[in-house]
């Protein structure tokens, strides 16, 4: 019986699923099994304050202060402290590293330590909050690499091949969570009324017939030939697929779900618009990595447009890195057209 057929039809708590999956592996510790509880808990909490978002200033008498007397937080500082506050003392982590943060985030001083470290971009698609359309929440967790003490800058500083576990929040009609500890990716969507992730999308795998393409083609005049070539052939019918459409959200975790249960790929090539970021746009450490991590356990693809994402070696905390993810075939030729086209250009 396959593991989406054992589920059918069954109630199964993210905690109890979670707890499954540790029992095949009677070395666990628990730690990590902790670890991503916390994290499914952060996520109920920011989903609780993303459906609330446009009322803060409303709620807020003097626009400053909400009724609460708490100070109206932007929502992406909400998410930042929300994953911190959880994680700073239980003893589980060596250290942090956050999107929004510019240094490494340690361990206080005061709390323990532990062997995993935890990497997260706490509100991904930032320019989508205030219009009301999905937004994110990215994290990844590698076992440290320094033997002791605070953790370390190269204990963030990993290729995503050590990955150990990641995922990610999607803030939509309903609110989901989307995990893999290398055993394949599974999916649970919030139930609102009992506070409880339920799985709903046992062992995700991409379907073999992509439909969707998501780029900002707005930036088209910007990209590379191989780029534009590759464009051009995703929405052409080939002999390996039918021509694709377009969907492009603008939110990376909402872009790439819906690729994940679809089919497709998305990308964020470099372009010349901004000499400032010749290397794309997204993060290696905390959205790149991640994602190629969780595409290649749904039986995807993950490149920079040469290599794969998870063999990078990030040499910098908030290193960008041009992407292309989703079915294995469509990465693969964008890897080929680029070849064909840009590299001795
Ligand atoms: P952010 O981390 O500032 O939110 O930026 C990342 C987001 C991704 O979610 C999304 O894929 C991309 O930026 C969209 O960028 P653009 O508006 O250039 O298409
Ligand atoms: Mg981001």
């Amino acid at each position: 019986m396959t593991d989406a057929q054992n589920y059918l039809g069954k109630l199964v708590t993210i905690e109890r699923y979670i707890l499954e999956q540790q029992q095949a592996f009677p070395e666990a510790t628990g730690i990590l099994t902790n670890l991503l509880y916390d994290i499914a808990l952060a996520a109920k909490i920011i989903a609780s304050k993303t459906t609330r978002a446009g009322l803060a200033e409303i709620l807020g008498s003097a626009g400053e202060e909400n009724v609460q007397g708490e100070e109206v937080q932007k929502l992406d500082v909400f998410a930042q402290r929300t994953l911190y506050r959880l994680n700073d003392h239980t003893g589980r982590l060596a250290v942090m590293a956050s999107e929004e943060v510019e240094d490494i985030i340690p361990i206080p001083d005061r709390f323990p330590t532990g062997p995993y470290v935890l990497v997260f971009d706490p509100l991904d698609g930032s320019s989508n909050i205030d219009v009301n359309v999905s937004i994110g929440t990215i994290f990844g967790i590698y076992r440290r690499k320094t033997l002791q003490g605070r953790g370390a800058l190269e204990d963030v500083l990993q290729p995503g091949r050590n990955l150990v576990a990641a995922g990610y929040v999607l803030y939509g009609a309903s609110t989901m969570l989307v995990y893999s500890t290398g055993r394949g990716v599974h999916g649970f969507t919030l139930d609102p009324a009992i506070g409880e992730f339920l799985l709903s999308h046992p062992n995700i795998k991409l379907p073999d017939k992509p439909k969707y393409y998501s780029v900002n083609q707005g930036y088209q005049p910007y990209w590379s030939l191989g780029v534009q070539a590759y464009t051009e052939w995703l929405q052409r019918d080939t002999p390996e697929k039918k021509g694709l459409s377009l969907r492009y959200i603008g939110s990376l975790v909402a872009d790439f779900h819906r690729n994940l249960l679809s089919g497709g790929v998305f990308y964020y090539p470099a372009d010349s618009k901004d000499p400032k970021k010749p290397g794309g746009k997204l993060r290696l450490v905390y959205e790149a990595a991640p994602l190629a991590f969780l595409v290649e356990q749904a039986g995807g693809y993950a490149s920079d447009g040469a290599r794969p994402i998870l063999d990078i070696e990030p040499q910098k905390l908030h290193q960008r890195v041009p992407m292309f993810i989703g079915n294995r075939m469509l990465v693969e030729k964008a890897e080929a057209l680029i070849r064909q086209h840009d590299v001795h250009a």
